[in-house]
């Protein structure tokens, strides 16, 4: 710590970070200090949009309000693979602000797909507060206000890189995802209608995968990872086919999680209530039962599946119990960790830190 505070001091001289000697704590408050000149930064620019003041403080409210309180595994993940690829020497003030702002273009691009993604699904919280949508004056706004946070990408992006060599690819990179993302969220919203009652026929471990790989994958996994690239300066574009064949790989695995978390674990330890059963998802639990159960559960599953109502909820989380979805998850979870971890292994052009750093994150997660 002592060497990081003497490091620190002097302003004017190229202050050095050693980054990966941070605690995980210093790493976030270093983040978190960041988001405030990041987030004030947009909300001072609005002057030059002729806001009036209220639409300024609805646009301050609703940033901090959406922004901060996640876990910012995605973000952070920017500056730790950016930090491996350039051996984990100490990083410039200048490296780790502009490794910072990408990490946060990654976080307002995910609170942009979150607002939408709550109003979609009709969710209750998120975060440990009710969803954004949910606050009284704000409704179906929120879809606008998700077009806002969108732009907060691009503006950041265009007052730190405007001029660099490589904004062009950080664009693109951003245009890409958030394309695949709203690919996936559509298949997402197809394969579970509303008011339809139960789409089970359309329901496999196959169309899963596909799903999850589209709407959380790339912006969750490679995204962060391909910014950190990009930033160090690599252009072979093997290696960011390399990066995204595990990060993709992981990013199911994650959404997996997501999904079991939904259904199995304490709202209140993981912030939000799941709406998966009631929403008539695809999600890994259901294709699971419907992978092996017997044609009487099945019909079960087709009179309450997809129902708003606690009693039908409850009968298809016995069925889970019944088909043992826990223990296959256990299993899940340990394949994939192992999987992953003998595929990282066999990668010698990119440090391999930047993926067990990752998997490591996500492994056997709680929330
Ligand atoms: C997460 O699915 C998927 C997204 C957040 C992508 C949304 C994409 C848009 C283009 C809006 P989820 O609904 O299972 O997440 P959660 O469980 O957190 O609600
Ligand atoms: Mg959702
Ligand atoms: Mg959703
Ligand atoms: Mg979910």
């Amino acid at each position: 710590t002592s060497r990081l505070l003497v490091q620190l001091a002097p302003k004017q001289a190229a202050a050095t970070i050693a980054y990966q000697e941070m605690s995980k704590a210093q790493k976030k408050a270093s983040f978190e200090a960041y988001y405030r000149q990041f987030a004030d930064e947009l909300v001072a620019e609005l002057s030059e949009f002729e806001m009036p003041d209220e639409a300024v403080r609805y646009i301050k409210r609703m940033i901090d309000y959406t922004l901060p309180g996640g876990k910012m595994n995605r973000g952070l993940s920017v500056i730790t693979t950016y930090s491996h690829l350039v051996g984990n020497r100490p990083l410039t003030e200048d490296e780790l602000c502009k490794a910072s702002v990408l990490g946060w273009c990654v976080e307002w691009l995910q609170a942009y797909f979150l607002v939408a993604d709550d109003v979609m699904d009709r969710s209750v919280t998120r975060r440990d507060q009710p969803c954004w949508y949910l606050n009284e004056d704000v409704g179906l706004i929120a879809v606008n206000d998700s077009f806002i946070l969108e732009s907060g990408v691009y503006r950041l992006l265009k007052k730190h890189f405007e001029g660099d060599a490589k904004y062009a690819t950080y664009l693109e990179l951003f245009h890409e995802v958030s394309y695949q993302t709203q690919l996936g969220q559509l298949l997402d919203l197809r394969t579970s209608p509303e008011g339809s009652g139960p789409t089970l026929d359309n329901f496999s471990l196959h169309k899963h995968h596909l799903v999850v790989k589209y709407k959380t994958a790339f912006y969750s996994f490679y995204l962060p990872v391909a910014l950190g690239m990009t930033m160090a300066g690599i252009t072979d574009s093997k290696l960011y086919d390399t990066a995204r064949d595990i990060l993709v790989d992981m990013g199911v695995y994650f959404q997996v999680q997501d999904d079991f978390l939904d259904w199995w674990q304490d709202p209140e330890v993981l912030g939000k209530v799941g709406t998966d059963i009631q929403d008539n998802k695809c999600s890994w639990p259901v294709v699971t039962v419907l992978d092996k159960c017997s044609a009487a559960d099945r019909a079960v599953l087709e009179k309450h599946y997809a129902r708003d109502d606690p009693a039908s909820v409850e009968i298809v989380k016995n069925l889970y119990r019944k088909y043992d979805v826990e223990g296959v998850y256990n299993a899940y979870q340990d394949k994939m960790i192992a999987q992953l971890t003998a595929r990282i292994a066999q990668v010698t052009d990119l440090p391999p830190a930047i993926f067990t750093d990752f998997l490591d994150k996500i492994a056997y997660r709680q929330k």
